[in-house]
């Protein structure tokens, strides 16, 4: 399928998609919003895609929703319609695909892009890339999930720090307080990416989706229900190919072929 302002590339089990608008740093119009969130859905849909990579073309990850955009929609608009019809759908397909989506943060991600980089499940980063609550700059309250992720990745004192001054985390600060799990070169940073994403690609990935779901259904549960439902995934990942695999590789003293299934 061709899209108009996202890059979509798969090979050996990665599938890349790209945020392809360098020139506003990958402001999210509504076309990025529907095509990114129907690449997540085809990733979902595609057993030979085991792990995305969600990047940004030129010096930018995205600098959020594109404004000069909201700015000539007329007097209906609803930002609260804007929102469940856009981001919510696209934060929503990130979040339930059940595989692991590594955000490779190229450069600043501000507004709506920090919380699309938040619903990646690990993110590296350029030492160029750098965070920006900037929804208060703009006299709004942050929106696309950040809220949610945020204050759970770095307590609610910083993070509600972040919104309201609207300052500038940086990679470093970024990798201190848990937000990405990296920093690397600038230059390094595809080959990086794109080897962390093959080695992932050859992992039980069935076992990783579980893992995912579980992680994010335990937000919500207690400790008794979190424990039910683990043992409830791991009766599922215990049936697969590749827990058998797996354990035949172990006592084989070999490394194991895993399948994903
Ligand atoms: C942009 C943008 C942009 C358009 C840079 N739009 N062109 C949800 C629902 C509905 C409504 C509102 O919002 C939301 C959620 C949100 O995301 S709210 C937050 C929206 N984002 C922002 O407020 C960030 C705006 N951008 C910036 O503050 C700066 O561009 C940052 C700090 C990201 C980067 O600064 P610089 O590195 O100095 O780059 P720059 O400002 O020179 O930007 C480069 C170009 O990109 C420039 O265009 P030009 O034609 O002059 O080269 C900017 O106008 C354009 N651009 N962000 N969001």
């Amino acid at each position: 399928m061709a899209y108009e302002t996202i890059r979509f590339q798969q090979a050996d089990g990665v599938a890349t998609i790209t945020l392809n608008r360098p020139d506003t740093l990958n402001a999210f119009n509504d076309t990025m919003i529907r095509e990114t969130t129907d690449a997540f859905k085809r990733c979902g849909k595609d057993p030979a895609v085991r792990c995305v990579v969600l990047t940004g073309a030129g010096r930018g990850f995205s600098s959020g929703q594109d404004l000069g955009d909201v700015q000539q929609r007329g007097e209906g608009f609803s930002i609260a319609e804007h929102l469940r019809r856009g981001y919510h759908r696209l934060i929503r397909a990130m979040v339930r695909l059940e595989k692991p989506i590594v955000g490779a943060i190229n450069g600043v991600a501000a507004g709506a892009g920090f919380g699309v980089a938040l619903a990646a499940d690990i993110r590296i980063a350029s030492d160029k890339a750098s965070f920006i609550l900037a929804f208060s700059r703009v006299g709004l309250v942050p929106d696309s999930g950040t809220n949610w992720f945020l204050p759970r990745i770095i307590g609610q004192a910083r993070a509600y720090e972040l919104a309201i001054t609207a300052e500038r985390l940086s990679a470093d600060q970024a990798l201190a307080w848990g937000v990405v799990n990296r920093v690397v070169p600038h230059q390094e940073l595809e080959a990086t990416v794109q080897e962390y994403a093959a080695r992932l690609a050859q992992g039980p990935s069935l076992a990783y989706g579980l893992t995912k779901r579980a992680m994010y259904r335990a937000w919500e549960q207690t400790l008794e229900e979190a424990l039910a439902y683990e043992a409830y995934l791991q009766e599922t990942a215990a049936r697969s190919h590749d827990y058998q695999e797996g354990v035949q590789a172990f006592l084989e003293k070999r490394p194991p072929r895993f399948q994903g299934r």
